[in-house]
Parts: C-alpha cells; sequence; structure tokens
C-alpha cells in the first residue's frame, strides 16, 4: 500500500493554535543587524499579497538590506514556525482530560516511547523544533518520571504559570528506504509532520468560556486523545476491594466531553445532525489500577504488537476497542459511550496505563507503562502516516 498524504490548505500555528491560510505567514529578516534595521528591530515582513492562499511562499527578500530571508513566523503570534510548516503536513494532536485525569503523566512517557521505540519501529524520528521544547520536555516531565521516579506536580492554571502556555512542538520525520537499486542512496525523508502536546491543566478545562489557546488547542486538533481516569466511575469505585486508594471525585465525564464536543461544533460551524470528523482516541488511563475488574485473559493485559511488527495491528486495535467499550458501558459509562456515537464520527476505546503501578507517597515503585503507544498509532494511522496489518 502506498501511503498518500494530501497536503493541506492550511496551517495551525503550534504556538498559538490558530489556523491561517498558508500565504498568511511572515518572515523575519536574520542577516547581521549592524548592516540592517529590519533585522535589528525585528521587523515582520509580509509576503505579497494576491499569492495563491494554497501556497506557503518559501522565502522573500528583505525590504531593507536585500538579503533573502526563509525563517517564517507566525503572523498572529509572531513565533518563529518549525521549517517544515506549509511543506508537509501539520497536526496538532490535543491531550485532554480532567483535574488528575494523568495527562502529564502520560506525555511524560509517550514522547520518551516515540522517541525510542516508535521511530526505530515506523522509520520515524522525533525530533524538538527549539530549545524551549527540549527544556521544558526536561525539566518537567522526563526528569521526575525517568530520573528521579518521583511524581510530576498538579500542572497549574495557564492563567497562573505562563510555562504552561508553551506547548511542546516535534517533528516527526519519516524515511523511506531508497528504491529501484540504490536509485536514492540511502535513506529519504518522506514525509514530516509538525506534532504539538499542549499539556493543558484539568482545571483549565472545567468552564467552556476558559482560555482562548486552550480552545483554539482543541478544535483546530487534528486528533484529539480523550484522557478519563476509570478511577471516577461511580460503579468502579464501588466495585473495588474496601481499602482501595481512591482520589477525590471530580468533573462527570460526559461534562467535559459534551463541553468539548459543543466547543467544536462552535467554533468549526458543526450542526448539530452532523458528526464532528476529528478523531477521538478515548483513553483509560491508570488501567494497572483497575487490575482487578478486567477478566486476566482479556487483551488489555497482553502488550500491544504495533511496535513489534512495525505496522499498526488492526485486530489486537479491534479487539482493543471492543473490550473497552464493553468495560465503559459495564462500568456505568452508558451515557459517556451514547454521547460519544452522537458527537464524533471516528472513535475508539483502549486503555492504557502510564506508571503501571501505585504511585506511593509521590514515588514511583515501578515504572512500567503499558499500552501507551496505541493511541497515538491510531492517530498515525487514521492520517494514514503509518500502515496497517490486515486482520487475517
Ligand atoms: N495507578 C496509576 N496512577 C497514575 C497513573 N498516572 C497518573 N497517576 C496518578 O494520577 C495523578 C494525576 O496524574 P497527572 O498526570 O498529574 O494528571 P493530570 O491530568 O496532568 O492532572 P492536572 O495537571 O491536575 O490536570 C498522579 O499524581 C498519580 O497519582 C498511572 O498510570 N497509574
Ligand atoms: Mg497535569
Ligand atoms: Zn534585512
Ligand atoms: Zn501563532
Amino acid at each position: 500500500m502506498k501511503l498518500n498524504l494530501k497536503k493541506k490548505d492550511y496551517y495551525i500555528c503550534p504556538y498559538c493554535f490558530s489556523k491561517h491560510d498558508l500565504n498568511d505567514v511572515s518572515f523575519i529578516c536574520k542577516n547581521d543587524p549592524e548592516g540592517c534595521e529590519n533585522a535589528r528591530e525585528g521587523i515582520f515582513l509580509r509576503s505579497k499579497r494576491g499569492e495563491s492562499k494554497k501556497e506557503m511562499p518559501d522565502s522573500i527578500f528583505c525590504t531593507e538590506c536585500g538579503e533573502k530571508t526563509n525563517v517564517k513566523i507566525c503572523s498572529t503570534c509572531h513565533e518563529e514556525l518549525p521549517y517544515a510548516i506549509g511543506q508537509y503536513d501539520n497536526l496538532v494532536f490535543a491531550v485532554i482530560g480532567a483535574k488528575e485525569a494523568g495527562k502529564s503523566h502520560y506525555i511524560a512517557v509517550l514522547i520518551d516511547k516515540i522517541m525510542n521505540e516508535i521511530g526505530s519501529a515506523f522509520n520515524c524520528s522525533l525530533s524538538a523544533v527549539n530549545d524551549a521544547t527540549i527544556k521544558r520536555y526536561r525539566t518537567d516531565f522526563y526528569d521526575p518520571v525517568f530520573k528521579r521516579n518521583e511524581l510530576i506536580r498538579v500542572t497549574r492554571s495557564a492563567k497562573t504559570d505562563s510555562s504552561v502556555k508553551q506547548p511542546l512542538i516535534y517533528n516527526l520525520t519519516f524515511t523511506e528506504q531508497g528504491m529501484f537499486g540504490g536509485l536514492f542512496k540511502g535513506k529519504r525523508i518522506s514525509n514530516v509532520v509538525t506534532i504539538a502536546f499542549f499539556d493543558t491543566a484539568g482545571e483549565d478545562l472545567d468552564s467552556e468560556d476558559t482560555m482562548k489557546a486552550v480552545n483554539r488547542y482543541i478544535y483546530n486538533s487534528s486528533g484529539i486523545i480523550f484522557l478519563l481516569d476509570p478511577l471516577q466511575l461511580e460503579n468502579v469505585r464501588e466495585m473495588l476491594p474496601a481499602g482501595t486508594p481512591l482520589p477525590e471525585q471530580n468533573t462527570e465525564i460526559e461534562d467535559l466531553l459534551s463541553r468539548t464536543a459543543n466547543l467544536i461544533r462552535k467554533a468549526n460551524n458543526v450542526k448539530v445532525d452532523k458528526l464532528i470528523d476529528i478523531p477521538v482516541a478515548v483513553a483509560f488511563s491508570k488501567i494497572d489500577a483497575v487490575e482487578s475488574l478486567v477478566d486476566p485473559s482479556s487483551c488489555i493485559n497482553y502488550s500491544s504488537k504495533h511496535i513489534s511488527k512495525g505496522s499498526f495491528d488492526i485486530s489486537d486495535f479491534q479487539d482493543m476497542n471492543g473490550t473497552m467499550e464493553s468495560l465503559v458501558r459495564s462500568w456505568g459509562g452508558e451515557n459517556f459511550a451514547n454521547q460519544l456515537n452522537s458527537n464524533f464520527k471516528n472513535h475508539a476505546y483502549f486503555g492504557i496505563t502510564a506508571l503501571g503501578c501505585n504511585p506511593e507517597s509521590s514515588r514511583i515503585s515501578k515504572l512500567r507503562p503499558h499500552r501507551i503507544e496505541d493511541p497515538f498509532l491510531w492517530l498515525l494511522y487514521e492520517h494514514k502516516l503509518i500502515k496497517a496489518e490486515k486482520r487475517k
């Protein structure tokens, strides 16, 4: 199967998540500031009007010094755009979930997994587009979990902590082996996808009129990973053995889902009788904590084979999706499942755990992530970025 990717005719800025026509881009001159006033003052250079909206200009000539510049910036927030923007695809995967659903730990472990295992299995590599991403991933995500075996602290509201507003931005570069007996020597780049992860604070999702960037992050996304803590489900709380430590109950899961759906409908003008076409991966986090409620022979307990096969394993995916959906319904999530059906065209259920253990007093005793890659790989598969293994 040839993977065929149709380039979009717009781009989403991975910093402010605004949507732009491809020609709606600015540049800055990177010439020696001594010799050019535009470079010295950081003047934004606009590309010529009248160009096709479907074409992003590669470069322009500085109006002051005449040098060519290819340093693109977003014309809304003026952040420097990743080099691949406009040439290839750019995707924003939104990770959302209520307070304490497990978003920060999920992102911490997923990025590591993509860098170390998904990369070699799927011929791709993940690289941060800027130093801010490298630094923030290290300090806020990697170091606590992998180096110090500590829990990540609660994500503070972006209203009080501005570093939260800085998304983690990566280029996922896919390479292909040379074909036709060495016509292309070695590997060549077949696609570059810019992926932004924005670790929101659960509390920023608690009201519909939350900050604009969070809203744009959701309604302009190309895929949503909706994390749910099974320990928030009423039936699960009752079924677990007495004495099991339970988190405080917070936002009802179907409230967050309906707010998300309403937000997307309003912003993208999707009528109530139409379904939203952003794929939604509903991922039950902390699946380790409900192990006693899951049949030991269930696929949930086995590792997925996507990575070892180097392709998306459809039969495993279908087993997981079906098993998880019926569990959700039997755990009292009937209404949630129905709402998901009546709002989103394309959705699937997953069961994952970032930690694989119940942390004791802020320490991660043994880090054992399980099935953490499944929802992400499903979204890549839905975007035709990776191939599937057919059901036999
Ligand atoms: N058993 C188990 N507990 C987990 C797992 N992941 C997270 N937790 C627990 O859930 C708590 C919240 O996880 P976070 O990743 O901080 O949740 P969040 O969604 O980022 O929360 P906010 O930042 O408040 O929105 C952690 O402090 C852990 O106690 C997991 O895989 N298994
Ligand atoms: Mg968090
Ligand atoms: Zn210049
Ligand atoms: Zn921007």
